[in-house]
């Protein structure tokens, strides 16, 4: 029976305070890190314009939860695929060279489909999208849906950074590789906008 006592006066009394102490501690770090859910219904909107200043189209941003729905209709293209890029900086003038590079908040290479990819790492730049496919009417209709940015100010992938981002169709479409292929000309560009 002494062995029984010993147990309830002071193996008991330890783990209570184990527990408790545990408890603590997850509480106190489980707030230090980035909250992950962006604010879902967020919206915005770019309108696309030719080097010459024409409008050629729109794209619209709808936030879910798990990334952002992006809807092209754009018009006056070649016929044929053309890189769907966002860019890093929200200007289209006084040239679209002003949009900058690729929008690439983590520091990552570019390439959707890179060879180099492993399990877990960077699979290119947030920008990088599919490409578009103009028809022989030179209009184009896609749909993407992305995890790669956000429109939620309060994260750290949000296209609305500091000095904001822009959309860009070039010429060509991307080869998707751990190169940036020769996309060509920037044909059209957007800011991209809260709505
Ligand atoms: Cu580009
Ligand atoms: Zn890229």
């Amino acid at each position: 029976m002494p062995v029984r006592w010993e147990f309830a006066i002071f193996v008991v009394p330890a783990v209570i305070v184990t527990v408790i102490v545990i408890g603590i501690f997850v509480l106190l770090t489980a707030g230090s890190g980035e909250v992950v859910e962006p604010e879902v219904g967020l919206t915005a909107e770019a309108a696309l314009e030719s080097p010459s200043g024409d409008p050629v189209g729109t794209v619209t941003f709808r936030q879910a939860s798990s990334g952002v729905l992006i809807m092209a209709d754009v018009k006056g293209l070649a016929p044929g695929g053309h890189a769907f890029i966002i860019h890093e900086t929200g200007a289209c003038s006084p040239d679209f060279g002003a949009a900058g590079d690729h929008f690439n908040p983590t520091g990552a290479e570019h390439g959707l489909v890179h060879p180099a990819w492993k399990r877990g790492e960077s699979g290119g730049h947030s920008g990088d999208l599919p490409n578009i496919y103009a028809a022989s009417d030179g209009s184009a209709r896609a749909d993407f849906f992305t995890a790669g940015i956000t429109l939620d100010t309060a994260l750290s992938h949000s296209i609305f950074d500091d000095d904001g981002s822009a959309i860009i169709v070039h010429e060509h479409p991307d080869a998707y590789g751990e190169t940036e292929s020769d996309t060509g000309r920037r044909v059209a560009c957007g800011v991209i906008e809260p709505r």
